[in-house]
């Protein structure tokens, strides 16, 4: 593994050989992926921990005493342990294994929606959610008579945390919030924001999905009650996720999906549920995608986060630059505290079109809303062109798609 750098000096360079993918052409350029808030890209340890357990493991899990499965059993419960200790959640059972952010979200606003709110109770969640973010709680609100409350965001896309307070109270039953917005790139006070929601009696779900390749996450210091997040956009395979989750909060919550594995004893008149994390892990999990994760946490901790986010804070504010000297192109998103996220429009050019120009360019970028249409409502766009980083990207990325963008402007003058 290459990616062991010291704290002083970066380089992407070093990190980029460990991720063969990234070394191709597309359309006759060199490839400029620019698209990881949608999915990182997946380093070699990665690759290799899933073919060597297809190769040499492979297994159902808790389940056989042959020695496949005994091996199987045991890479993905390691890998339980590694998220533990990434995430510092204090204890291995805490820690449910997932196919991703949304199917986190959906158990957990399913649980609450089954059994725990009721009508005249609330839930607040923010104006730039993810879709993931918001159509759950709509979905468990419907169901219990609950009513959904939504803080406003202001013109830069940062949380008003007046408004955030306003609408917490004692009839709010959870706040859920994301680490990081993925459409604006707003870095969001997560620990405030948890500390108002505990004191207004509040439980406090927080969408780590853009967050945890970008930042170190102590889920205990921050004391929140939920913490969700995707593998794959933290170097990881896709078809895999986590929630964490206070014990007592999961132990209260309703089983999500029944059926195997998550049972302790089954008749015809009643079946009794598996502890905890079983409780919560139904069916076959996807356990070359968990040991994958393993890997790709793994690979995370040899990275100095440190020199990462300054690396990153560096890409955004050398792109940030760049777009504010381009005619008729606007940022949407100016979060004070920001993520390495370009979200933009340009004039006369609908965003799918600046999207598939840079791909003629060898530029990946992401065009659309995002999942979250309420935040192109809010800043009344159809859709923007989006720019995302990852600890591997160059100074050089940064001006090929500055480059790439003036040429779409040539194009459509
Ligand atoms: N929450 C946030 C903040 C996200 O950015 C995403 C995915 C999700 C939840 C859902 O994650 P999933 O892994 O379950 O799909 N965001 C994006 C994106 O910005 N482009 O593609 C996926």
């Amino acid at each position: 593994m290459t990616a062991q750098q010291n704290v002083q000096s970066w380089q992407p360079e070093l990190m980029r050989r460990d991720f063969p993918v990234l070394f191709q052409e597309v359309h006759g350029r060199p490839l400029v992926y620019l698209d990881n808030a949608a999915t990182t890209q997946k380093p070699r340890a990665v690759i290799d921990a899933i073919s060597r357990y297809y190769l040499e493991d492979n297994s159902n899990v808790h389940r056989g005493v042959h020695t496949l499965s005994e091996r199987a059993t045991a890479q993905m419960e390691i890998a339980r342990d590694k998220v533990q200790h990434f995430l510092n959640a204090g204890a291995r059972e805490e820690i449910i294994f997932t196919r991703g952010t949304t199917d986190s979200i959906n158990l957990i606003a399913y649980g609450f929606g089954h059994g725990v709110l009721k009508e005249g109770d609330e839930v607040l969640i923010t104006a730039m959610e993810h879709h993931a973010n918001i159509v759950p709680w709509q979905q468990a609100c419907e169901f219990s008579g609950a009513k959904l409350q939504v803080a406003a965001i202001n013109d830069a896309g940062e949380l008003d945390l007046e408004d955030f307070k306003r609408k917490l109270s004692s009839r709010t039953r959870i706040a859920a919030f994301a680490h990081i917005s993925n459409a604006l790139g707003t870095i969001n006070p997560i620990a405030e924001l948890t500390q108002l929601a505990h004191a207004a009696g509040a439980a406090v779900l927080i969408d780590g999905a853009q967050a945890v390749a970008h930042a170190p996450v102590d889920v205990r210091a921050l004391d929140c009650d939920f913490y969700v997040l995707s593998s794959h956009k933290l170097y990881g395979p896709t078809g895999v996720g986590v929630l964490y989750g206070k014990r007592a909060w999961l132990e209260r919550l309703p089983v999500y999906q029944t059926g195997g594995d998550m049972i302790r004893e089954v008749t015809f008149e009643r079946s009794t549920f598996a502890p905890l994390p079983h409780k919560f892990e139904a069916g076959t999990p996807h356990i070359a995608g968990i040991i994958g994760f393993g890997a790709a946490i793994d690979y995370v901790n040899t990275l100095p986060w440190p020199a990462l986010i300054e690396h990153e804070r560096s890409l955004l504010e050398h792109a940030t630059r760049l777009a504010k000297a381009v005619p008729g192109l606007k940022i949407i998103g100016e979060a004070a505290n920001k993520a390495a996220v370009l979200s933009f429009t340009l004039e006369h050019v609908h965003p799918h079109d600046i999207g598939t120009f840079l791909d003629f360019e060898g530029v990946a970028v992401r065009a659309g809303h995002h999942c979250a249409m309420p935040v192109m409502q809010r800043f009344d766009v159809p859709a923007t062109a989006r720019a995302s980083f990852a600890a591997y990207n160059t100074a050089d990325d940064v001006e090929r798609l500055f480059a790439a963008i003036e040429s779409v402007r040539k194009t459509f003058a």
